[in-house]
C-alpha cells in the first residue's frame, strides 16, 4: 500500500487542527481553541483515490503542526520524508499573508519539494464577509495552486479539494516508483 506523508503547516490559530479533523473524518466537532502541542498525527485511509489499477487503497499521515515557532527546532523532524505541505492561513489576516512566506521558504523550497506538493488554503472562519475571494498573493505565492475552504458554507467542496490534492500526491509517488521499478530492471 502507498503512504503518504503530508504536513499542515501555517500561522497559529487559522485552523489547521480544524482542517485536520474534517479531511480525516475524525468525529471530533469544532471547539474552543486549544494551541496544538508540537504536532499531532492522523491517519486517514482512503480506497479508490489511487487513478491507476495499482494499489486498492493509500494511507495519509496528516501531520498536524502547531503554527508556534517555539517549536522551530522540531520543524526537520517534521519534515523528513514527507511528500506534501499544506499551508493554512487566514485571508482576513495582512500577518498572515506575510507569514505564510516564511511557512513556504522553510517547508517547500528548503526542502525542496516542488510546486505542485504544495497547497495553499485560504481557511474562512465563520461570521467574517471579508471581501477575500480575489485574494491575490505576492510572488512566489502567486503560483501555487491556492483554495478557499469554508466549512460552514461548501464542506463538500472542501472535502473534494482536498482529495484532489492528495490525488496528485499519491500519482506523484506512484511515478516515482515506476521509475525505482524501470531503474532496477534496466
Ligand atoms: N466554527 C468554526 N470555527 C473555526 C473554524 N476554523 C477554525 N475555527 C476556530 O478557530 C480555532 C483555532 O483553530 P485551530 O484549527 O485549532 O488552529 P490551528 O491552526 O490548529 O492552531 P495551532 O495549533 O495553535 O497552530 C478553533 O478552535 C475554532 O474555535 C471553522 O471552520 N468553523
Ligand atoms: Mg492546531
Amino acid at each position: 500500500m502507498l503512504k503518504a506523508k503530508v504536513l499542515l503547516v501555517g500561522p497559529c490559530e487559522s485552523g489547521k487542527t480544524v482542517l485536520a479533523n474534517f479531511v480525516s473524518e475524525s468525529i471530533e466537532g469544532i471547539g474552543s481553541y486549544v494551541p496544538t502541542q508540537g504536532v499531532r498525527i492522523l491517519e486517514y485511509e482512503k480506497p479508490n483515490l489511487n487513478g491507476s489499477s495499482k494499489g486498492a487503497a493509500c494511507r495519509f499521515e496528516l501531520w498536524d503542526c502547531s503554527g508556534d515557532q517555539k517549536f522551530e527546532t522540531c520543524w526537520p523532524a517534521l519534515m523528513k520524508d514527507s511528500h506534501g505541505v499544506v499551508i493554512v492561513f487566514n485571508p482576513e489576516l495582512p500577518s498572515h499573508l506575510k507569514e505564510i512566506e516564511m511557512w513556504y521558504s522553510c517547508f517547500v523550497q528548503q526542502q525542496p519539494l516542488q510546486d505542485s506538493q504544495c497547497l495553499l488554503v485560504a481557511h474562512h472562519k465563520p461570521g467574517h464577509a471579508g471581501d477575500t475571494e480575489n485574494l491575490t498573493l505576492a510572488s512566489p505565492l502567486n503560483t501555487l495552486k491556492l483554495i478557499h475552504s469554508n466549512l460552514e458554507e461548501d464542506p463538500e467542496d472542501v472535502r473534494m479539494e482536498f482529495v484532489k490534492y492528495f490525488r496528485s500526491i499519491i500519482n506523484l509517488l506512484n511515478e516515482s516508483r515506476d521509475r525505482e521499478e524501470m531503474s532496477i530492471i534496466s
